[in-house]
């Protein structure tokens, strides 16, 4: 069976075809988004990689651009790989990326945008003098790439830091310079581990308010600094959070946090290579992450393009300071439609039921609200999964095995008589550290398609909520879009992207459920299941009028 292109999105960032790969350069500048990403003007596998670039005003709808920075010289006449942008205190925005040389080495390269009064920032000029940085000796050559934002400190000199290896230590190796031309490298990288090449490293302050200040100065007065990297081993990206000191450029995470595989993730699904930025106009941080497809590179070709952006999503740290939560973007709500609403409903033991009143759950954002009636009846966290991580006892406990305290949650993406669906799910377990309850989130896709030639990994991440202090209760949000299915549990505690590429359950066949698989019945208290709009992606023919 043939995937077929009824799986294009309707409200997640995707170009018209082709390939896409990670988000570059995001930024706010004088009332615009701009968004660039990886992009392969000829195909829909990576490669022959360009800065496409997308505009807008709202997050939701898009203008797009010609590509802003390809190859053109011997500085990155193999390919214009990721990297960010910054604004310079004169306004002025400034791009650095990695640029891959004639010898195929990764140097880091300044481009400036040609016509400051254009406001979409459309032209982007390299100066003669690229490379700005280029690998030391004693340098991987081949895995020194990504430039994260820079940052001012104190003493007026810029700062960033660039993703590499030393064999198989992951380091973010620190870069600062007074006048961004000229960079010299510090004699301390701002942190390493034992993980294997660290990519699109990322590094900002947070706090416990999800609106933020200026996004300068260091930590302390409940600023935290979080550093996230993306593991191309695991092709996860994992994040830490500590205290930086800004006159000595040592970063030290939070004794509670691990690096790499134990540790925090921002999504534990299909999400990689995010970059955030600071959003001036509505103070707050937005992370963008891409998600890559799952099906065959053969499937790509055939369907003429490949990955796609996930919803921008507002980050910060959580109340009990363990952790950063994430949130969508409030301006996708303005896509909400016509509704569908479930109050107080019990869903017994092994039952299920279908939300009806949507013309198509195909693209929809559901937002849920679980009561677990009897959270005695978790059954007992196996003492063997201790340590493990949260995919392996989801993927020895899915959707269809019947439980004490779930799995319980949606059947997104179903098709009639559910024969095609994509579970999304908590499942309770006694026995936790302190006597807490595990709680587990899960996306299992294992039935997501009828299509033979697709990768379905099970997905999933422990939530860190007392479910007996909320009285049983917890929340699950899920945005569905076609071959998206992006949901955050607990108010964003976790996350979890996944892509399915349902064969029935396709455009107005597509239905939803909530399913109950386990003994203690569950009530939905509230459930509003909105059908979405599908954004506007418009081409650059018209020209905007400029201010
Ligand atoms: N993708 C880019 C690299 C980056 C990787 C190349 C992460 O710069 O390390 O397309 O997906």
């Amino acid at each position: 069976l043939a995937v077929d292109d009824g799986l294009r999105t309707g409200y997640h960032f995707q170009p018209p075809k082709h390939w896409i790969n990670d988000p570059n350069g995001v930024m706010y500048y004088k009332g615009v988004y701009h968004l660039f990403y990886q992009y392969n003007p000829k195909g829909a596998v990576w490669g022959n990689i360009v800065w496409a670039h997308a505009v807008s005003t709202d997050l939701v709808d898009w203008i797009m651009l010609p590509p802003a920075i390809y190859p053109t010289a011997p500085f990155d006449v193999n390919g214009c790989w990721s990297g960010s942008a910054t604004v310079l205190p004169d306004g002025t925005p400034v791009i650095m990326y990695t640029g891959i040389d004639g010898e195929n080495r990764q140097v880091q390269n300044v481009a400036y945008p040609k016509d400051l009064s254009d406001p979409y920032l459309r032209e982007w000029v390299k100066p003669d003098y690229n490379p700005v940085i280029a690998p030391g000796p004693g340098m991987n050559a081949t895995a020194f790439r990504d430039p994260t934002t820079a940052w001012q400190g104190p003493d007026g000199l810029w700062r960033l830091v660039i993703g590499t290896k030393d064999n198989h230590r992951g380091l973010a190796v620190l870069y600062r310079s007074r006048d961004f031309k000229r960079w010299a490298p510090a004699k301390r990288a701002l942190h390493s581990g034992d993980t294997g090449m660290w990519e699109c490293p990322d590094f900002y302050p947070v706090t416990t308010s999800p609106a933020v200040g200026s996004g300068g100065g260091g930590s302390g007065n409940g600023t935290k600094h979080v550093l996230k990297v993306s593991l191309d081993l695991t092709r996860f990206e994992y994040y830490t959070f500590g205290e930086y000191d800004h006159a000595t450029d040592t970063y030290v995470p939070d004794a509670a946090l691990a690096d790499g595989n134990d540790g925090l993730r921002y999504d534990y699904g299909n999400f990689y290579a995010s970059k955030t930025f600071l959003d001036t106009a509505k103070q707050r941080r937005v992370l963008w992450g891409w998600a890559n497809e799952s099906d065959s590179a053969t499937a790509d070709i055939r369907k003429g393009w490949a990955g796609v952006q996930a919803i921008p999503r507002k980050v910060w740290l959580s109340s009990d300071g363990k952790q950063l939560v994430q949130w969508p973007v409030a301006e996708i709500e303005s896509l909400r439609g016509a509704h569908a609403n479930v109050t107080d409903t019990l869903v017994a033991g092994g039952s299920h039921f279908e939300v009806t009143g949507l013309a198509s759950a195909a693209q929809a954002d559901v937002e849920a609200s679980f009561q677990v009636m009897d959270l005695d009846k978790a059954e007992p966290f196996d003492p063997a999964w201790r340590g493990a991580d949260a995919q392996t006892v989801c993927a020895a406990r899915g959707a269809d095995a019947r439980g004490g305290v779930g799995p319980f949650g949606l059947w997104a993406l179903a098709s009639d008589e559910h024969g095609e669906r994509t579970a999304v799910f908590f499942r309770v377990f006694k026995g936790g550290d302190g006597g807490k309850h595990v709680v587990l989130m899960c996306n299992d896709p294992s039935m997501s398609s009828h299509a033979d030639d697709l990768y379905k990994p099970t997905f999933a991440g422990f939530v860190d909520v007392d479910i007996a202090q909320t009285g049983g209760k917890i929340a699950l949000r899920t945005l569905i879009d076609h071959s998206v299915v992006e949901s955050f549990g607990a108010h964003g505690k976790t996350c979890i992207l996944s892509r399915v590429y349902p064969t029935k359950a396709v455009g107005d066949k597509a239905r939803l459920y909530v399913f109950n698989n386990g003994e203690s019945d569950v009530k939905v208290t509230h459930l509003n299941a909105y059908e979405m709009r599908s954004a506007k992606i418009t081409s650059d023919a018209v020209e905007p009028t400029k201010r």
